[in-house]
């Protein structure tokens, strides 16, 4: 093959955010939109991670991947790389693309330096919404801000890129397909999306027991991949490996535009599976499953149910930091250490103090997580956003979510599935409380609203930390008061990097919080995230509805922050 170099300019627009770049497909289909952003993230990286080096290229499957793949693949042979690899069908869950990185051999033995994961993750997919871009590194974690911000500098002065005139690839098939350039080899080498991951989950959990519960009768379990990735693993995983039967699947057959919906696993979108549990109105007559989960787009996320009832991403991540050295056998030497995100609810922090564990508290996002992990200082991590996950790997995974959940059922009815009264999600959660005490929690996003108006709201909050006094004698309601107001700031530990701005904090004398945040991953206007969190240690009050607890604190944040005025909004678009 030929290599040649394309003119190009540069697009203004390319900034990595939270989570990659995302962006309307049709933004990204705009001619040389998507070669930009791969040639310079490219000359981000080390020589070494691209010359002769081995790329994994796939994602979750969304509209446009397709087209990406063979534009990235040319790129890459352009570009001097040795091989490429493909996901069969150019599926890799992101989770699964992190595991290939870190334990997958080429049938050639060469191993993998970095993806581009080819995903807009939670948000909805198909011709007119969102397509999504994210580089990750030789430890499977996304680059971190320094890369970031260099691929960044390089979008805004780029003049060409390379590309090679490869024919298109047929990614359908598992294979090597070869060719050659002037400088030497080149090999597209397509696999099966599920088997590496497959055999890294089984290194981690003791798929026996799992199998003993999901194959009692008193047992019922359902899984949702809102027809996102996660369904190319749940058959193999939940079906083929574990036993459960195949009517526990729904909407498991991955699609471009997964289905019309909208790929976030909360109460909200994933209606059909809340629903089937008995949380929404309908379907009453038929008794729920005894657990259900649910997983984004690229099954990097996880929802947790019980029978009727709600775990909260917060309450989940510490159930399994508090459980994970008995249930699970990959942590039965110990845990290294714990973290989360900051606006994250601080009942892992009460896990932490309890079992004298190393904490963290990182910004949103994972990338933060994995410096901590390569250093042996964190083995569980979450986030409030529904992301769980641990150092098997460099990204969140949902399905490990689930395996955890599984393995915790598992180990507390080791004894009762034969006779005895199952050990429910329920019962586990609130002898949590019992024992740790309940973090009441919600999150309201308000989606999409205008971004200079969201902008303004963030900027008045800050302004409005330099006299406390007056925010306190604005408080109406009967809460605690405010002690303490910031901008979250974080000197990473193991490399000194600092982070600024990462989310507006009302601490109040009680331990609840306020917290505010633009949202990095949307792709319309700006969207508003606020954060409210009140602790409860009395046993005796930790059975509320949640929303009733918080609603004091709910009204002070609305007020404090002017949202009505603001956004014109009267309510949230989601209320997690
Ligand atoms: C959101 C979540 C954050 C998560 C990120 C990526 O970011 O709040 O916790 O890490 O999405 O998740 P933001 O900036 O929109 O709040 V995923 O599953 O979209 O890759
Ligand atoms: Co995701």
């Amino acid at each position: 093959f030929n290599v040649s170099r394309v003119e190009t300019t540069p697009f203004g627009d390319q900034k990595p955010g939270t989570s990659g770049l995302r962006k309307k497909v049709k933004v990204f289909k705009q001619p040389n939109y998507l070669q930009n952003f791969v040639q310079s993230t490219f000359n981000a990286l080390t020589p070494q991670n691209v010359r002769g080096a081995t790329l994994v290229v796939s994602g979750d499957g969304r509209y446009f991947s397709k087209d990406a793949i063979q534009i990235i693949t040319k790129m890459a042979a352009g570009n001097g790389l040795r091989r490429v690899w493909v996901g069969q069908n150019g599926l890799l869950s992101t989770p699964a693309v992190s595991a290939v990185i870190r334990e997958r051999v080429g049938v050639d033995g060469s191993k993998a330096t970095g993806a581009f994961i080819l995903t807009a993750s939670h948000n909805p997919g198909g011709p007119n919404e969102d397509f999504g871009i994210k580089y990750n590194m030789e430890n499977g974690g996304p680059a971190p801000e320094g890369i970031t911000d260099k691929i960044y500098e390089n979008t805004k002065t780029i003049k060409e890129y390379l590309t090679a005139d490869l024919p298109d690839v047929d990614i359908t098939t598992i294979g090597v397909t070869s060719f050659s350039g002037s400088e030497g080899q080149f090999d597209v080498e397509v696999f099966d999306s599920a088997s590496d991951y497959i055999k890294l989950m089984k290194s981690i959990f003791d798929f026996e027991s799992i199998r003993k519960l999901l194959s009692s009768p008193k047992f019922t379990f359902c899984y949702d991949a809102l027809h996102g990735v996660a369904g190319a693993y749940a058959k193999r995983i939940f079906v083929e490996e574990l036993g459960a039967q195949e009517s526990s699947l729904l909407n498991c057959v991955p699609k471009e535009d997964f289905g019309g919906g909208h790929p976030d696993p909360n109460l909200t979108y994933a209606k059909e599976l809340v629903a089937r549990m008995g949380l929404g109105k309908s379907n009453s007559e038929v008794e729920p499953p005894e657990f259900g989960a649910a997983a984004d787009g690229d099954a990097d996320r996880n929802m947790v149910l019980g029978k009727r009832f709600f775990v909260t991403p917060s309450d989940s991540v510490a159930i399994i930091a508090a459980n994970a050295v008995e249930a699970i056998p990959y942590f039965s030497a110990g845990l290294k250490g714990v973290a989360r995100s900051m606006p994250t609810s601080a009942a892992l922090d009460v896990v932490a103090k309890s079992l004298n564990l190393k904490f963290f508290e990182v910004p949103t996002g994972w990338k933060f997580f994995g410096n901590l992990m390569d250093a042996g200082l964190c083995s569980v991590c979450g986030e409030e956003s529904f992301g769980t996950g641990s150092d098997h790997i460099r990204e969140k995974d949902g399905i490990w979510a689930v395996l955890a959940w599984l393995s915790i059922l598992a180990y507390k009815n080791r004894e009762n599935l034969g006779g005895g009264k199952l050990v429910t999600v329920e019962d586990i959660v609130r002898n949590h409380w019992a024992t740790y005490g309940r973090h009441y929690y919600t999150r309201y996003d308000y989606e999409n609203v205008d971004a200079g108006a969201a902008k303004e709201l963030m900027a008045c909050l800050v302004k409005l930390q330099s006299s406390l006094t007056e925010v306190n004698d604005g408080i109406q309601s009967d809460v605690s008061k405010v002690v303490h107001a910031d901008e979250f700031e974080y000197k990473d530990p193991v490399d000194g990097s600092i982070s600024k701005h990462q989310g507006i904090r009302y601490l109040f004398e009680d331990g609840s919080r306020l917290v505010f945040r633009l949202s990095g991953t949307g792709s319309e206007g700006a969207t508003i995230r606020l954060y409210i969190e009140q602790y409860e240690k009395d046993p005796s009050k930790t059975g509320r509805d949640s929303q009733d607890a918080l609603a004091p604190l709910v009204a002070v944040a609305l007020g404090l922050s002017k949202m009505q005025e603001f956004t014109g909004r009267s309510a949230p678009t989601v209320i997690t």
